[in-house]
């Protein structure tokens, strides 16, 4: 009934709606409507009543999981859909979650994040109007394997956003997705279990839709972008999960069936930087030199002066 109330208060979204209409569309009481609208916020949607008038709802990107997952059937990847207002980090949500066994495949999207992390300890700015969502997997994989799928599903993410987008996407190793020369979405993999096989692993995807970057710390405004600033409109976010959903899907499949071979392929041909000068930091040391290839393990392969460096993990910076 909640979701029911939810849907007609999204429906209605320009206007309010009385407890009146919401008690007669539903058949329940205005108490019971009351009641529902109450723990619709306390979830976090942010809903306001004003007497004499009814109740309307603020937030215009929520992700309703039934129409998401009507539009995905026989699929891995959103099997089972759930949505939060706000969450401190999707990954976190759903690593909490795994000790209940979800299903391979659910998903966890928030309308925004709190605490929502990049790799490395690194901050990554959620405000809404951003897609922000975790999935799990349980691929019977040796690890090695499992650390090609963050450039898979890069992939699959640069399909899914040319879509979108009025220009090209292109990947900087090993998943930042990057268009106009600025990042538009993040990928981090977080996994789980011995170097043989893995319990689980869970992906979590952060893109700017509808964000305004120009909002977000100075130092990460300038070096980032949105669909939003890219195509001078906003862009349904549902539309949006729906594609990506069905690529990273296909994606995955395709990966475990066919192997790395071509997706490599696809990769190098988006790569930001292959046949450029890059800069990498290990350890104490800083490697320069061209990158001249992605090895079929995934790894970046940098031409120094006299030796050939094989890069395993890492930040590029492309010097030019
Ligand atoms: C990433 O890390 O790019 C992985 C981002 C994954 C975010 C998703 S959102 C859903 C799920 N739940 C989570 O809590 N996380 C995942 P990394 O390559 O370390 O990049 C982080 C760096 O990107 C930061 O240090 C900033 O410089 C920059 N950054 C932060 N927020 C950004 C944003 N919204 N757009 C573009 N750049 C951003």
């Amino acid at each position: 009934m909640r979701q029911k109330i939810l849907e007609e208060l999204i429906k209605n979204r320009d206007s309010f709606v009385s407890g009146n209409q919401l008690a007669e569309r539903l058949g329940i009481s205005r108490v019971a409507v009351w009641k529902h609208i109450e723990a619709l916020k306390e979830e976090g949607y942010d809903i306001i009543g004003v007497s004499g008038r009814g109740y309307q709802i603020q937030d215009s990107g929520i992700i309703i999981p039934a129409k998401i997952m009507d539009r995905l059937p026989q699929q891995l990847i959103g099997t089972q859909i759930y949505y939060y207002p706000g969450l401190d980090s999707t990954n976190e949500a759903l690593k909490r979650s795994l000790k209940d066994h979800p299903p391979e495949g659910t998903v966890y999207i928030a309308g925004k994040q709190e605490e929502g992390k990049g790799r490395r300890g690194r901050k990554w700015e959620s405000p809404p109007g951003g897609l922000w969502f975790s999935f799990v997997l349980r691929p019977t994989l040796p690890l090695t394997q499992t650390a090609l799928l963050s450039l898979v599903f890069a992939v699959s993410l640069v399909k899914s956003l040319d879509i979108f987008s009025d220009s090209l996407c292109q990947i900087k190793w090993p998943n930042d997705i990057y268009c106009q020369g600025k990042k538009i979405s993040g990928i981090l993999l977080e996994a789980s279990g011995e170097i043989d096989s893995i319990d689980y692993l869970v992906v979590g995807i952060g893109i700017n839709v509808n964000v305004r970057t120009n909002d977000f710390p100075t130092a990460i405004a300038t070096n980032s972008t949105s669909l939003l600033e890219v195509c001078g409109r906003e862009i349904a976010l549902d539309e949006v999960l729906i594609t990506v959903l069905k690529d990273l899907d296909s994606y995955y499949r395709d990966f475990i069936e066919n192997g790395f071979y071509h997706i490599r392929l696809e990769f190098k041909s988006r790569c930001l930087h292959l046949g450029k000068e890059i800069e990498m930091i290990r350890g104490q040391d800083i490697i320069r030199g061209i990158n001249t290839d992605i090895d079929e393990m995934g790894n970046l392969m940098v031409q120094c002066q006299d030796n050939l460096v094989r890069i395993s993990t890492g930040d590029v910076k492309i010097l030019n």
